[in-house]
């Protein structure tokens, strides 16, 4: 089963910051893809929802210092 969130990442202000958070996504167990938006600050993660939650997801970029939440 593959679920698709949307979450609202705070905090990135350059490319960088954009690589290093996909990065940070796309290592996490369950994440099948990944793609984060510098100009909307979103990103759109799909993922197993049986090896992942979306508060898992939301911590992990919070652990690497960006502010998030998902958006329904
Ligand atoms: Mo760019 Mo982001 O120099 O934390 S990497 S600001």
């Amino acid at each position: 089963q593959t679920l698709s969130g949307q979450f609202r990442i705070g905090g990135m202000t350059c490319t960088n910051c954009v690589n290093s958070v996909e990065g940070i996504l796309r290592k996490l167990p369950g994440v099948k893809r990944a793609v984060v938006a510098l100009a909307t600050s979103l990103g759109e993660v799909e993922y197993d929802p049986s090896l992942i939650s979306k508060d898992e997801i939301v911590q992990a970029i919070e652990d690497s210092g960006f502010d998030s939440s998902f958006l329904e």
